[in-house]
């Protein structure tokens, strides 16, 4: 689209109107809006307004930049903003069939207040007073029985999530539980256990990208998606792990069907010949890394013989790939991935591609493992009152490395069903989706059963709504203006969200609904949160004029558009050591592994597949799978079964099958493919739902969270997900 849009405009005109605009509405609340862009046009019989606005994309983590058209008050089309380099241009079939969100029939309208049996979905419309008031009385009264603790507050990132957190903070709950322990937590984990952070890899320009279930032509993530197509220098090879041939599988140089769970064996086997063949730069390695003369000894038996018998690449295919993969270094990556919630070693398989990339010299280098940059913007200035008799959080010492502003998913559940330490009765509930999003949902389903109160902030009727007790709609992306977002990465860049439309029905920003929760709860507690969005803005740009004029004009801020190597040259890392740790004694000092040390995964059973999981190119999560525009694209979840499995079963494609793990059983239809392994059955995320208001769900797939067992990592406190063995039958 975009160059036919910015075609028809002389820069002139676009320079002339916009700086008008910042003149009369500099950061205002107001949407930014490129007026008479596409100026008012007669179409003979009535005047037609087209606004053009600048905001970014809410349908997944990613935040492209977007340029909405408005015509006559309604949003008519989305698309990419050509300044918001990081997305190279694209908006995703997501991104596209945002305008769902906004005009969808299963959006919440107005306050609710539950008035039959929790999940029978009676509801009566409440005032936003009366359900606030209802909020408000639950969590004083929740105090008062079981400390401010007794308040769970549950949510996933977002450019309001920093209201709700903090209120939650200024509540004084320390059980904050977001969801890094249901997607990257032991990523994280291993890789800053190694370099100190969690660097990002420069794939635009690695000429050797390895990659382990990472679907970048699936599972989206900008730049990286794009950039691992087209690279820069053409001389980009892929190598690709995966149990399933997926559409990144498709783009590979090299795509090896990996038995599940064994692709550290893989990894080991290739530092085994890259450190044996001495294929590393060693004066590099000496002056930058710790604990090259523990791995030396520790590698020595995994050799790629070895490895093979784990993981079932052949050796000669392993060592040729370390050969290569050393010769292409520095500009050489193990691509980590996002989601790491695979299986219960995932630190530390994840610790052994971090090393490997020690050992390719790429830190902080072009093609190589970047650490990120972000520009840094005013913080918020609040006071949280101290309480006095309020616990520590809830699983505190379950997990070898617990965030305290993330917690663990799998462990807080548990002791939440133990009632130990202490009882938690209350749950606040943002942008997450619990009942489809974490594994065993007979367990939430059961946590939230004993709850005496749940209340749920979201835009559509998703299955925790449908058990909560008061449900608050939240408007939508394209309905609010958002705080101004700082988001990192090689090339770090500003961005905000302005208001496309106002908010329809009764919907209202999470600042408000926190506002008033905080008005409610104490002038105290107010204080914090006593700002318009526009002062709150205002504040984070402070001193930094560049940025609020890069945002009325182009809708994003680029400090630079070319990336910074070598940041940390000469530098201490954070790290004990201040330098790579290759050997990591800080988890030596907790008994942890300091070298990582393999694990088999538990053998498929007789009889049984392995459940695996992963994206789909047209949904987020189970977010997005009620969506209109992308229900056309994909319209229910189906089962993969390998050809040759369905044969031996007399199984047909297209027929329906149960598909029965140790928690639940789920009925879809079969999708007979080559495209998987034979020990292995995949289905998509987001179907197979509770509630009976999101009408383009009704009756279709299966629920994946009801299916998988709450196994655990236990070092970052990661879920693993691909720990569930089914058995399949006819339906
Ligand atoms: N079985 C299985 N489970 C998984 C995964 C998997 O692949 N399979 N993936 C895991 C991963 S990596 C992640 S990150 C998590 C994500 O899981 P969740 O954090 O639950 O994320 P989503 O499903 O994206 O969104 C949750 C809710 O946000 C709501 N929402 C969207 N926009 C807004 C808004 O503007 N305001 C408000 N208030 N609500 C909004 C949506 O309607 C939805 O109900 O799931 C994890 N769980
Ligand atoms: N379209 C779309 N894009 C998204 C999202 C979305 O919901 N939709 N969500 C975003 C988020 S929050 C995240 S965390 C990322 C997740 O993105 P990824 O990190 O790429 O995770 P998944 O898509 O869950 O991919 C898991 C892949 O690993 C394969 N796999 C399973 N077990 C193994 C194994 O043992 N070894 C190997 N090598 N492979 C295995 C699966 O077959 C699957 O293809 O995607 C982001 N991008
Ligand atoms: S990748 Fe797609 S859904 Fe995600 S922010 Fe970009 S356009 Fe939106
Ligand atoms: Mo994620």
């Amino acid at each position: 689209m975009s160059n036919l849009f910015w075609n028809s405009l002389s820069r002139r005109r676009f320079l002339g109107v916009t700086s008008l605009a910042i003149g009369a509405a500099a950061l205002g609340t107001k949407a930014k809006v490129m007026e008479a862009l596409a100026s008012s046009v007669a179409d003979g019989t009535a005047v037609q307004s087209i606004r053009n606005v600048f905001t970014s994309c809410g349908m997944c983590v990613n935040k492209c930049g977007v340029i909405a058209r408005v015509r006559n008050g309604v949003i008519e089309k989305l698309d990419p903003n050509p300044h918001f380099i990081k997305s190279r241009g694209m908006l995703c079939a997501r991104g596209n069939a945002g305008l769902d969100m906004v005009y969808s029939p299963d959006r919440l309208k107005y306050p609710l207040i539950r008035t039959g049996e929790r999940g029978s979905g009676q509801f009566r419309r409440a005032s936003w007073d009366e359900a606030l008031d209802l909020v408000a009385k639950n969590l004083n009264e929740l105090a008062e029985k079981y400390t401010r603790a007794g308040t769970m507050f549950v949510s996933t990132e977002g450019f309001q999530e920093h209201f709700f957190t903090t209120f939650a903070e200024c509540y004084g709950s320390p059980n904050t539980l977001r969801h890094p322990t249901l997607c990257l937590s032991s990523n994280i984990q291993g890789f800053s256990a190694t370099f100190g952070t969690n660097p990002t890899p420069d794939v635009l320009n690695a000429d050797y990208i390895l990659m382990s279930g990472a679907n970048r032509s699936e599972a989206l993530l900008t730049p990286d998606s794009i950039d691992m197509i087209t690279g820069e220098g053409g001389k980009r090879k892929i190598v690709y792990l995966d149990p399933r041939f997926t559409k990144t599988a498709a783009k590979a140089d090299e795509w090896y069907p990996i038995k599940p769970g064994t692709d550290m064996a893989f990894i080991l086997g290739m530092i085994h010949v890259i450190v044996t063949e001495s294929l590393y730069d060693k004066t590099w390695v000496e002056t930058n890394t710790v604990g090259m003369e523990q791995l030396i000894p520790h590698i020595q038996p995994y050799t790629p013989e070895w490895a093979e018998a784990e993981c079932e690449v052949p050796a000669t295919d392993i060592r040729r790939i370390a050969r290569e993969f050393a010769a292409a270094a520095p500009k050489a990556v193990y691509y980590q991935g996002r989601r790491s919630s695979f299986f219960d070693n995932d630190t530390q398989m994840r610790r052994a591609m971090a090393i490997l990339n020690v050992l390719a010299a790429n830190w902080d280098r072009p093609g190589g493992m970047v650490p990120n940059s972000k520009v840094k913007l005013e913080g918020h200035d609040y006071l949280a009152p101290w309480y006095e008799d309020v616990p520590e959080r809830l699983e505190k010492g379950d997990v070898a490395y617990l965030s305290n502003k993330d917690g663990s998913w799998k462990y807080f559940r548990d002791r939440v069903l133990e009632g130990t330490p202490y009882p938690v009765k209350g749950m606040m509930i943002y942008k997450q989706n619990p009942l489809v999003s974490v594994p065993n949902r007979a367990k939430t389903l059961a946590m939230m059963e004993q709850m005496e109160f749940i209340c749920t902030i979201d835009i559509t009727m998703n299955d925790t709504a449908w058990y909560s007790d008061v449900v608050l709609p939240e408007s939508t992306y394209l309905e609010r203006d958002d705080p101004i977002e700082s988001l990192g990465g090689i090339l770090p860049v500003v961005t905000t969200r302005n208001a496309v439309i106002p908010a329809m029905y009764e919907s209202k920003s999470n600042l408000w609904i926190m506002q008033q929760l905080a008005k409610r709860l104490s002038g105290e507690i107010f204080e914090s949160f006593n700002f318009t969005m526009e002062e709150y803005r205002h504040h984070q740009l402070k001193g930094k004029p560049q940025i609020a004029e890069a945002l009325e004009l182009k809708g994003v801020y680029y400090p630079k558009t070319t990336p910074t190597y070598g940041k940390f040259d000469g530098k201490r890392l954070k790290t004990r050591s201040g330098k790579i740790e290759i050997y990591s004694a800080k988890y030596a000092k907790k008994g942890l592994d300091p070298l990582p040390v393999y694990t088999a995964p538990e053998e498929v059973p007789q009889g049984k597949f392995r459940l695996i999981l992963g994206r789909n190119a047209y949904f987020t999560h189970g977010t997005t799978a009620h969506n209109a525009l992308l229900d056309d694209i994909v319209a229910e979840n189906t089962l993969w079964l390998n050809t040759r499995e369905a044969k031996r079963m007399g199984l047909k494609h297209g027929q329906m099958v149960r598909v029965k793990s140790p928690l639940a059983e789920e009925q879809l239809r079969l999708q007979v493919t080559q495209k998987i392994r034979p020990d292995c059955v995949y289905l998509s995320h987001g179907y197979g739902v509770l509630n009976k208001k999101q009408q383009l769900l009704q009756g279709k797939g299966g629920s994946d969270a009801a299916l998988v067992e709450d196994k655990v990592e236990p070092i970052s406190g990661n879920v693993a997900m691909h720990q569930t063995f089914v058995e399949i039958s006819a339906a």
